[in-house]
């Protein structure tokens, strides 16, 4: 700006023309990533363009890690698994339109899952989205976010950001954790305020997770059940996990002597080899046990939604922070609303003036059936050993005892055959040391989960993917290797979906449905973005190479060879598929 006096020639004047002041100013997006920051955001996941590019390059400024993806999905991913593993809402910031609607995905799928995460998405001018004029990358966000997601808002003025932002917050983490959604509009990331305006706007939200306790009488009731069961069990779920309450479960546990079974997220939250770790005994429980307390667990598909091999007669104790998940597919005789760690501790509480009245044989029953099953498991995992090509157990006999070893490293697991065996092998002694493909079974979590994993907790990470798992996400690989991050992905290369043999019955040249590459040199792809890599046909190089590359604290990339033949149709869920594959005539 000018500042001398307009007009030309002041020449002979002794007067000095004043300065003139201008208040500082800041835009929306100054607003925002202080807003983030007040309410104690340090990463952001994400993908960057019109018109978010300068808000990226603000807050990596101002002390906010950005991690810049491939692909939003994988983006969100991360953030959804930073939730998951922080309590804090991850955050992934996109562009509009379709990286909006990539994202969108995985924020759908953090819903799903509970896991806090908040999408903050750039989007387009609103007036000629709202009159359908074809404006850049139009389309109306917010509206094709809502209902896909736990809430949804709009930001259109600098001065709403701060207030906006605390309500994606508390959206994402209070009650049900999940999945929020914050459309920005271009004009409003780019409006200026006076700063001495805008530092008014922000204030540091007061309890922003607030404890929920259950009622006294629910309480009253759920121990009254538990203390007359002869059979109980505890069904620990991912909620659980997420609630940090593995201290509580413990005591519980230990002073009743309830034996537990882990859903697969839950895995390690209580030791799975403990003496009342009923693991193997999940059929027993659910045709024997008569009271069963669903701790952070939903009775849903994954639990045949309490029907099919459920014993009639089974009473459920529910605990859970969402009162509309209770009824929700079978009667539930003692509900407990409330955040875990309340709702535990007053159960303990009430169980110390109680007396458990359990059946003497049901507990050492459970632990003589988990012998006899780990033994013939075990078996399985060393029978074909010394064949080559490798079958998934044998691999996995290979990594069994190095990650068992390192219970520190955190295990991300999907595919079909690839997740239920390494889920089955795998013991986990630490809680969220366990990151799958979970509630919604879906493809395509592997590498922006193992980034989140690495970012949110400085740990190592080994991501054991299926080759058509791994494919979903593959190019994010090259992030892992960018970021330098102790990530290990090793892929099991049986040449396709569930395995390598499908059939084309046209008997064109074309490929089977199920089929991908089974001589893929996966480990060549690492070699592109500067990973240690391996190719390994034997459980002895398997074993060689993960040991080196969970200690390397690197990024590496093992592309275990398996027989085309190995796996079995959808895995172990094969019992929904509505259609057998030998049913098919042409
Ligand atoms: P899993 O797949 O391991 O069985 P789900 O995702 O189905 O686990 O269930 C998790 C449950 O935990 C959800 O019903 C969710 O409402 C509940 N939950 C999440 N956080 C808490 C919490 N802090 N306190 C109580 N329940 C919680
Ligand atoms: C988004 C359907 C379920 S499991 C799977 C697919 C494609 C891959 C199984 O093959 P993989 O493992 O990973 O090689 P393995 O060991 O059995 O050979 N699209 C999405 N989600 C899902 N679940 C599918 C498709 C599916
Ligand atoms: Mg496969």
């Amino acid at each position: 700006m000018a500042t001398t006096t307009s007009g030309g020639c002041n020449c002979g004047s002794k007067e000095t023309p004043a300065t003139p002041t201008y208040p500082e100013q800041v835009t929306g997006m100054d607003i925002l990533v202080r807003a983030l920051k007040t309410v104690g955001i340090d990463t952001m996941y994400g993908l960057v363009g019109i018109p978010v590019t300068e808000l990226a390059y603000l807050a990596q400024a101002r002390g906010i890690r950005f991690v810049g993806f491939r692909h939003e999905q994988q983006a969100g991913m991360a953030a959804a698994t930073h939730g998951y593993l922080t309590g804090k809402p991850g955050v992934l910031l996109t562009v509009s339109s379709l990286g909006f609607m990539n994202g969108l995905t995985a924020t759908t799928n953090a819903t799903v899952n509970c896991y806090p995460m908040i999408q903050i998405s750039g989007s387009s001018v609103r007036e000629p989205i709202d009159l359908e004029q074809g404006t850049y990358e139009g389309l109306d966000q917010l509206n094709v976010a809502k209902g896909l997601v736990k809430a949804a808002y709009r930001v259109n003025k600098p001065e709403d950001i701060p207030t906006a932002v605390v309500r994606a917050y508390r959206a994402a983490i209070s009650g049900r954790p999940g999945g929020v959604y914050l459309d920005v509009t271009t004009p409003c990331l780019g409006a200026i305020m006076d700063k001495a305006d805008a530092d008014k706007l922000f204030y540091q939200p007061v309890d922003l997770c607030p404890a929920m306790p259950p009622a006294a009488e629910a309480v009253a009731r759920a121990a009254d059940m538990l203390a007359a069961a002869k059979k109980p069990a505890i069904i620990i779920g991912k909620g659980a996990a997420y609630a940090r309450v593995e201290s509580q479960l413990k005591q519980l546990v230990d002073t009743t002597g309830i034996p537990y079974y882990p859903m697969s997220m839950a895995k390690g939250v209580l030791p799975d080899t403990g003496a009342l770790s009923a693991l193997s005994c999940r059929s027993t429980i659910m045709e024997e046990a008569d009271v069963v307390i669903l701790a952070g667990a939903r009775l849903n598909w994954l639990l045949s939604r309490g029907h099919g091999k459920w014993s009639p007669d089974t009473k459920f104790i529910q605990l859970d922070i969402d009162p509309t998940e209770i009824d929700c597919n079978r009667a539930i005789a003692a509900p407990v609303v409330g955040d875990l760690a309340s709702s535990l501790d007053a159960l303990i509480d009430a169980m110390s003036t109680r007396k458990m009245s359990m059946d003497p044989t049901w507990v050492p029953g459970l632990q003589a059936q988990t012998k006899e099953k780990n033994a013939k498991f075990a078996t399985r995992l060393t029978a074909n050993a010394a064949v080559e090509p490798m079958d998934h157990w044998t691999a996995l006999g290979a990594i069994k005892p190095i990650m068992e070893s390192n219970p520190d490293v955190i295990l991300v697991n999907e595919g079909a055959n690839t997740l239920d065996d390494t889920r089955d092998t795998i013991d986990m002694s630490l809680p969220r040391h366990r990151i799958d493909c979970a509630t919604w079974a879906i493809m395509g979590m592997g590498m922006g989960s193992a980034v989140g994993a690495a970012v949110a907790t400085g740990k190592s990470v080994v991501a054991i993917e299926g080759d058509s798992a791994f494919g979903f996400s593959g190019m994010d690989f090259s992030t892992i290797c960018r970021f330098n991050l102790p990530v290990t992905v090793v892929i099991f290369n049986n040449g396709g979906i569930y395995n390598g043999i499908g059939v084309n019955m046209a008997g064109t040249s074309d490929p089977a449905p199920t089929t991908l590459d089974v001589r893929a040199r996966y480990d060549k792809l690492g070699d592109a973005f500067g990973a240690t890599t391996y190719y390994v046909t034997t459980p002895g190089e398997l074993s060689k190479a993960l040991t080196e590359a969970i200690a390397s604290r690197k990024p590496c990339l093992i592309d275990v060879q398996l027989a085309a033949d190995s796996g079995k149709e959808s895995g172990h869920i094969g019992y929904l598929n509505p259609a057998a594959l030998e049913k098919i005539t042409v």
